[in-house]
C-alpha cells in the first residue's frame, strides 16, 4: 500500500516538473537573468560608460537597451530586490547616450532614437555634462543622465543564444 502511494507521488512530481519547464524563454549563461527572449547581466564591478560598453561587447552582448515599460519594470524589480539596503547610492549604466546631439537620446549600439523613455523625477538634467544614461537607484531605477566618466555598475544584455552558434561560456 505504501509502495503504491510512493509511486503515485513520484508521478505527480514528474508532471509538475514538466509543467514548470519554460517554453520559448532565452537560454542564458550562468549568472545572467532571463526576461522573455533576453538575458541580463548585472555587473559586480564599476566602470565608466565607455568601458562598460566595451566589456558588454566582449561578453557577446551590449549595454541594456530598454524598449518597453514591461522590460523597464523587470529591471526595476530585479534591481530593487538586489539593492534593498543601498539603492539610494546605486546607479547602473545602460546603452542610451546624447553624446552626438545634446538632449537627442539614442541607443549607442544601434544609433536609433529611443522609442520608449521613462526618466526619473528631475531627469535628464545634464548635470556635469551628463551624456550617458543609467538606471538611478534614488529615482526608483528609472532613467537618468550622468557624466560618462563616472564609474558605475552596468547592465549587459544578450538575446537568446540558443542555436545561434554563440559559444556559451
Ligand atoms: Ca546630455
Ligand atoms: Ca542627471
Amino acid at each position: 500500500m505504501t509502495q503504491v502511494k510512493m509511486e503515485s507521488w513520484n508521478c505527480l512530481l514528474l508532471v509538475l516538473f514538466a509543467l514548470c519547464v519554460p517554453g520559448g524563454l532565452a537560454t542564458c549563461r550562468k549568472g545572467w537573468v532571463t526576461f522573455e527572449d533576453t538575458c541580463y547581466l548585472f555587473s559586480h564591478g564599476k566602470s565608466s560608460w565607455g568601458e562598460a560598453y566595451s566589456t558588454c561587447l566582449a561578453l557577446h552582448s551590449n549595454l541594456a537597451v530598454i524598449t518597453s515599460a514591461e522590460q523597464q519594470n523587470f529591471l526595476i524589480s530585479e534591481l530593487t530586490d538586489k539593492h534593498r539596503t543601498d539603492a539610494w547610492n546605486v546607479l547602473y549604466w545602460i546603452d542610451g547616450t546624447d553624446l552626438e546631439v545634446e538632449n537627442v537620446w539614442k541607443w549607442a549600439i544601434s544609433g536609433e532614437k529611443l522609442s520608449y523613455i521613462n526618466w526619473a523625477d528631475g531627469e535628464p538634467n545634464n548635470a556635469q555634462g551628463g551624456n550617458c544614461m543609467n538606471l538611478y537607484g534614488n529615482g526608483g531605477f528609472k532613467m537618468a543622465d550622468d557624466d560618462c566618466e563616472l564609474h558605475l555598475y552596468y547592465i549587459c544584455q544578450a538575446t537568446n543564444v540558443e542555436g545561434s552558434g554563440v559559444v556559451i561560456g
